[in-house]
């Protein structure tokens, strides 16, 4: 296990009414955050999000997580509790950054799936992940919490939303012996909308939570990143949001206007994200 020192580290509001926001800058100034999360039109609220900058052996290690939760908070809270925990403590962080992450989430959900011995309901969540090591951004994701990035001025989406009807998706789902059916929209079993998520242990064999891992080299081209979850990009396109947060130096004030744009053009759906800025004229560590 790795020396673990969390210097600032802020936590999902279940109940909130209220829109909440925050945000932080790492000790070598090379990236700054911020994140703002709103119920929304609805009344209950069931996004979670996890921001953390530690020091894993002596590195600095950035941990930005959006978690969409459905059938109840359950899942969505106990995959931001203890997610990165299972990640910075898996023996091959530094060396094998991926494999750590792979097993990261399924160590994750494993343990989740058995502590949900007595509920009769499924409990189930999204997670959309970025971790920044070195010069290294790793964007992992299962469910539709979309993460993108600007480069060059450019919105590139490096995660790519687990829908059943994206046909490799469906295709894995039916060679699992499951089915995918239109209720509304196209969901597994006729139940679920995401085909990946971490819990819904009733659908377990189709929905699994085997992340897409996407490696970005952090240099002089790439300006920020956005996690968000569905409740933002059902109004807003991966462009305009790159538009929007461009002008805004602030992370903490682009996250809040990402989150005011959503609500105001009406999204009906819990609307968190986390804006992460790279900044370039600092110097490297040593
Ligand atoms: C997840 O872990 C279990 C053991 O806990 C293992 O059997 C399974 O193959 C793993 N799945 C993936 C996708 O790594
Ligand atoms: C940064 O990395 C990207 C993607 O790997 C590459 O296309 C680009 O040329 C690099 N830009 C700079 C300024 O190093
Ligand atoms: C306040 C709000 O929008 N709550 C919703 C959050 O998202 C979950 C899952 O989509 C809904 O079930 C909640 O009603």
């Amino acid at each position: 296990m790795g020396y673990l020192n969390c210097v600032f580290s802020s936590s999902g509001s279940q109940f909130d009414e209220a829109p909440v926001s925050g945000g932080g800058l790492s000790q070598n100034k090379r990236f700054s955050y911020g994140y703002a999360s709103s119920p929304g039109k609805r009344s209950s609220m069931e996004d979670f999000y996890e921001t953390q900058i530690c020091s894993v052996d002596g590195q600095i290690v950035g941990l930005f997580g959006v978690f969409d939760g459905h059938g109840g908070v359950r899942a969505a809270e106990y995959v931001k509790q203890n997610l990165f925990n299972n990640l910075i403590s898996h023996p091959k962080f530094f060396t094998d950054t991926k494999l750590a992450i792979a097993d990261a989430y399924n160590h994750t959900d494993s343990e989740f799936l058995k502590s949900e011995n007595n509920q009769h309901r499924d409990a189930g969540s999204t997670a959309s992940t970025a971790v920044i090591v070195g010069d290294c951004l790793l964007v992992a994701n299962v469910g539709d919490s979309r993460v993108i990035i600007c480069r060059d001025g450019n919105a590139i989406a490096v995660s790519r939303d687990h829908k059943p009807d994206q046909s490799d998706e469906r295709q894995r789902i039916e060679d699992a012996g499951g089915f995918v059916m239109w209720a509304g929209t196209w969901r597994v079993g006729g139940v679920l909308a995401v085909s990946r998520a971490f819990g819904d242990k009733l659908l377990k064999q189709y929905v699994v939570a085997d992340p897409e891992i996407e490696e970005e080299v952090i240099n002089g081209s790439l300006q920020f990143l956005i996690l968000a979850s569905d409740g933002l990009w059902d109004v807003i396109s991966n462009e305009e949001a790159v538009s929007l947060v461009q002008p805004i130096e602030d992370a903490v004030a682009a996250a809040k206007r990402l989150t005011q744009e959503a609500f105001d053009r009406g999204s009906g759906d819990n609307i968190t994200c986390i804006v992460v800025r790279f900044h370039h004229d600092n110097p490297k560590p040593t």
